[in-house]
């Protein structure tokens, strides 16, 4: 399946399949992989890749049977924007990668569409930004979710932090909303949970920090802008945070051996769908920074 190399002159790489925009490798000029790629992930152009960042949209989950789970995106072929893969003069390194409307997509959900995907590498960062664009005068609604899954070398001695005091729906409990009262959030058995944006410390910018054994950590801040129009009738949404690691007793058979080696940050709009995109563009920016110990 075609994807394309990028190579940062500190040495980092990052590689992106077309098939779904799915990127599946980050590592550091150390080789040191960041991002989460599972060893049983199917490349046959139609599983949606396991690991890596799936590009979800325009649902999150099942409601629209027509389509499949978390949306068609991560399952179609994008196309790379060749006139537009760059290396600026900072060296940082940037792909662009398209989906549109198709004769499939419309049979799913029958709109137009434009999503644009920009992956920028530098040496100690990767981002990956999100543009939908309602071309028309139109309404829709959608959801959308950058689902990264993050490598960790031992599950039991990861943290995640920066989420304390945000609210979240437990999708392990029914959709029940809770309060976190975790600074450090450690991992054991299954946790599926929606932190929903603008609460807790949450907010325009959302940021979550994965503390690794080593001392390493690696943060994953999301923001959502928006381009000015007059037929945005809403706020400019900020971003909800996914987290999720299914545990021992739900893993899916391709993670059954895997899951203690990655945890799930995943910047999005999924807590309540978004409607007031009409004829306009917005994006979902997330930027996963790497800090080394003692750095
Ligand atoms: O984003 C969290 C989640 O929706 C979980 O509920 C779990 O289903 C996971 O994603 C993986 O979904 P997938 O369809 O990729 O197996």
């Amino acid at each position: 399946m075609p994807k394309v190399r990028l190579t940062h002159a500190s040495g980092s790489v990052c590689e992106i399949y077309h098939f779904g925009a799915t990127v599946t490798k980050y590592t550091l000029g150390n080789g040191e992989d960041i991002i989460f790629l599972s060893k049983h992930a199917v490349f046959d152009n139609a599983t949606p890749i396991r690991g890596g960042i799936p590009v979800v949209f325009p649902q999150f989950g099942h409601n629209n049977k027509n389509m499949p789970k978390h949306g068609f995106a991560r399952n179609r072929e994008w196309k790379l924007d060749e006139k537009r893969c760059c290396v600026q003069r900072d060296g940082l390194v940037e792909i662009v990668m398209t989906l549109n409307e198709s004769p499939e997509t419309l049979k799913m959900w029958p709109f137009e569409f434009q999503l644009e995907y920009n992956v920028r590498l530098t040496a100690y960062s990767l981002q990956t930004a999100l543009t939908i664009t309602n071309p028309k005068l139109v309404e829709w609604s959608f959801e959308t979710l950058l689902h990264t899954y993050l490598y960790v070398p031992s599950l039991e001695k990861s943290s995640v932090n920066g989420l304390k005091d945000a609210k979240y729906l437990d999708k392990t409990d029914d959709g029940v909303e809770r309060e976190e009262r975790q600074s450090d959030i450690h991992i054991s058995g299954e946790v599926d949970r929606v932190y929903k944006a603008s609460t807790g410390m949450l907010g325009a910018v959302a940021c979550t920090t994965v503390k690794k054994s080593s001392g390493d950590s690696v943060r994953i801040e999301a923001t959502c802008s928006r381009a000015a129009n007059n037929t945005w009738t809403g706020l400019t949404p900020s971003p909800d945070i996914v987290l999720w690691n299914p545990g021992s007793m739900v893993a899916p058979p391709d993670l059954r051996e895997e899951f203690e080696h990655m945890i799930c940050v995943e910047p999005g709009l999924v807590s309540s769908p978004v409607t007031t995109l009409i004829q306009g563009r917005m994006t979902l920016t997330q930027t996963i920074t790497c800090q080394k110990q003692g750095e």
